[in-house]
């Protein structure tokens, strides 16, 4: 087992990836440890914004640290030379076929190995299939000759960040954390503990870390898909599907509410399942259950344009050169965050019918046609709203009648149905 563990001291950190993950982790370590603490990222943009304390990122708690800290950031990977531990916060996505695409972990841990000394560790925040630390990362790094649990270590600590999430932060999230050299699993451990108030949990190895955080993911995924398909079963049923699910959460226990919704988007929940999917495959076993899950979410956003039909159709009109108006681009209330957005695939199905489109979303003016929400409702005949942002939970009965938007497919059902049902917009929701 590996000796230079007795006498390990983490002094200098690097954090390598500058995003919603690793800034606010790299301000925790600089506010809180008296270690050296570096950032690098590759986009010299970013890097420009980070220096003039421009906070990239939609995180309050990081924006403020960002105001007060001080530690070197670079687009320049030297930065990172002479590291003791080096912590590895890239994008995880997936390709247009939904296959993983472990280039920013490849290229990260590549970076790495031309900085990476005997006596160093390698942790990776970046949330990954089981598998990837020791099929991937290890032997990219053993390139250098040294050997992994000998002359350096990798560990994992799958990061937790939640986007927009006014109370869970970087101080405060539990994490889990392992690899396969327990002497550096406490030593790390210790370390996080130094700026994070909530349980480190010491894991006895790197895959069981690594499946912690891609099955929290996947049992989000699969909730949702769950509620899905009750949503398409019960409004052939007529029945309220959020009444229902309202009446099934004052069960005190053993009831988790999740909300059906035009589609599930972001870089985690509708992703993550695809590691485990495609990891597990290649190892025999195929995840029929979570195949279908992704399945019924991705279909959602079809499905939302069948009731817009299914209304356009009792005014006689077909989408088809109807003035639809699509409202909320980003895939989550209150951020300005497009990926994997449900709203994609509206928009697209929507320009597939020859819709006439108009797009508003306050976080991406650059992507909308209209400047504002009353110009969205001023040249719409139906509205989609794809995003619970809260400036759309405004639009009540007497803005849509004063507009003359007979029509509202309420993505979110986030909308006062009965208020509008009552005043005779054709309101319909999914599931509601
Ligand atoms: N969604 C539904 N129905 C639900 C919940 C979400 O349709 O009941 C949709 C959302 O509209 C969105 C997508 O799913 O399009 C993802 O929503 P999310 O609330 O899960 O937001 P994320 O993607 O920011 O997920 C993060 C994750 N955090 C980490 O990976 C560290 C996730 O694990 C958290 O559970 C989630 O935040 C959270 O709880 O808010």
């Amino acid at each position: 087992m590996l000796h230079y563990s007795e006498n390990y001291k983490i002094n200098k950190v690097s954090v390598i990836g500058l995003g919603y993950v690793g800034l606010p982790l790299a301000c925790a370590i600089s506010k809180m440890t008296d270690v050296e603490i570096v950032g690098y990222d590759m986009n010299e943009e970013k890097i420009k914004k980070i220096k003039n304390r421009i906070c990239p990122i939609d995180d309050e708690q990081c924006a403020e640290d960002l105001k007060t800290v001080n530690f070197d950031i670079s687009f320049k990977s030297e930065i990172i030379n002479g590291s003791d531990l080096y912590i590895v916060c890239v994008p995880t996505p997936v390709r247009h076929d939904y296959s993983p695409d472990l280039e920013p972990v490849e290229s990260s841990s590549r970076t790495i190995l031309k900085y990476l000394k005997k006596g160093q560790v390698v942790m990776i925040e970046s949330t990954i299939n089981p598998g990837v630390c020791e099929e991937i990362v290890k032997p990219i790094l053993e390139e250098s000759g040294m050997q992994a649990g000998v002359d350096f270590d990798i560990v994992h600590c799958p990061e937790r960040i939640n986007p927009g999430d006014k109370k869970w932060n970087v101080y405060n999230i539990p994490r889990n954390i392992g690899s396969t050299n327990p002497a550096i699993t406490k030593i790390t451990a210790d370390f996080y503990r130094s700026f994070i108030s909530a349980e480190i949990n010491e894991m006895p190895d790197l895959k069981t870390t690594e499946a912690t955080k891609i099955i929290e993911n996947t049992f989000r995924d699969i909730n949702i898909a769950f509620v899905n398909e009750l949503a398409k079963s019960f409004d052939v049923l007529g029945i309220d599907l959020l009444t229902v699910i309202k009446g099934a959460s004052n069960k005190p226990f053993a009831f988790m509410p999740h909300y059906p919704g035009c589609g599930v988007g972001g870089h985690c929940i509708p992703v993550d399942p695809y590691y485990l999917i495609e990891r597990a495959r290649q190892s025999g076993f195929d995840h029929k259950f979570v195949k279908l899950a992704r399945e019924i979410n991705n279909s959602m956003p079809a499905y939302t344009i069948n009731l817009l039909a299914n209304e356009l159709n009792k005014f006689d009109k077909a989408i088809k050169n109807t003035k639809i108006g699509l409202l909320g681009l980003s895939y989550k209330a209150n951020v300005g965050d497009i990926r994997e957005s449900p709203s994609i695939p509206l928009r697209n199905i929507l320009n597939e019918k020859f819709a006439s489109l108009e797009i508003y979303d306050p976080y991406f003016l650059e992507l909308s046609t209209c400047k504002s929400l009353e110009e969205i409702l001023e040249k719409s005949f139906a509205i989609i709203v794809a995003t619970n942002h809260t400036e759309f939970l405004k639009i009540d009965s007497s803005l849509l009648l004063k507009y003359d938007v007979p029509i509202v497919i309420d993505g979110r059902n986030c909308l006062d149905k009965s208020e509008l049902t009552s005043k005779g917009i054709h309101y319909k929701g999914i599931g509601h």
